[in-house]
């Protein structure tokens, strides 16, 4: 079994229902949910948007390849609803993003692991901290504690849930 980190967001429909959905799904497909973030409430991160996101970290357990995990997302993601549109970033029920897979450090066209922007963003490294402030960053060598102490992000996340 692996150990994953998956950043959870969505901004659109009922929020807290699309977390809990999400949750049940990976635990349909992607395996157990060892651990949960609290949901925070946090400003669209990239893009203007009138609706703010709720965001949240789960740790989990899986025997899927970074290949198979990601095509599990993608379908978890389509079976909630989720179209995607042209622009990079836009308003969604839902979004699961891979943000590590144990040590692993994969980067290809399709499939980047750490998340390359996780160490920008407050939405994720303040849930990634709730429950794996110590953990290190294969890459940047640095607590995800650290990374958020340094991070020049100032878009507001705040405890929801
Ligand atoms: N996801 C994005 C872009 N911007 N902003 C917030 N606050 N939360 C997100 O989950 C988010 C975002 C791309 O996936
Ligand atoms: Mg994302
Ligand atoms: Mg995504």
């Amino acid at each position: 079994m692996k150990i994953v980190f998956l950043g959870i967001g969505t901004n659109l429909g009922n929020r807290e229902l699309n977390l809990e959905q999400a949750i049940t799904r990976i635990e349909e497909f992607i395996g157990p949910v060892l651990m949960t973030s609290s949901i925070y409430e946090t400003e669209p991160w990239g893009f203007q948007a009138e609706d703010k996101f709720l965001n949240l970290v789960v740790k989990a357990e899986t025997k899927l390849t970074p290949s198979g995990l990601l095509g599990r997302i993608l379908m978890i993601e389509s079976l909630m609803g989720r179209v995607r549109g042209p622009n990079r970033y836009s308003s969604r029920l839902i979004d699961i993003d891979i943000l590590v897979y144990e040590e692993m450090i994969i980067d290809q066209e399709s499939l980047k692991i750490p998340h390359p922007l996780l160490q920008e963003r407050r939405f994720v490294l303040v849930p990634l901290c709730e429950i794996a402030s110590e953990m290190i960053h294969p890459v940047l060598k640095k607590s995800y504690a650290e990374l958020l102490k340094i991070c020049e992000d100032k878009n507001e996340v705040k405890k929801f849930i």
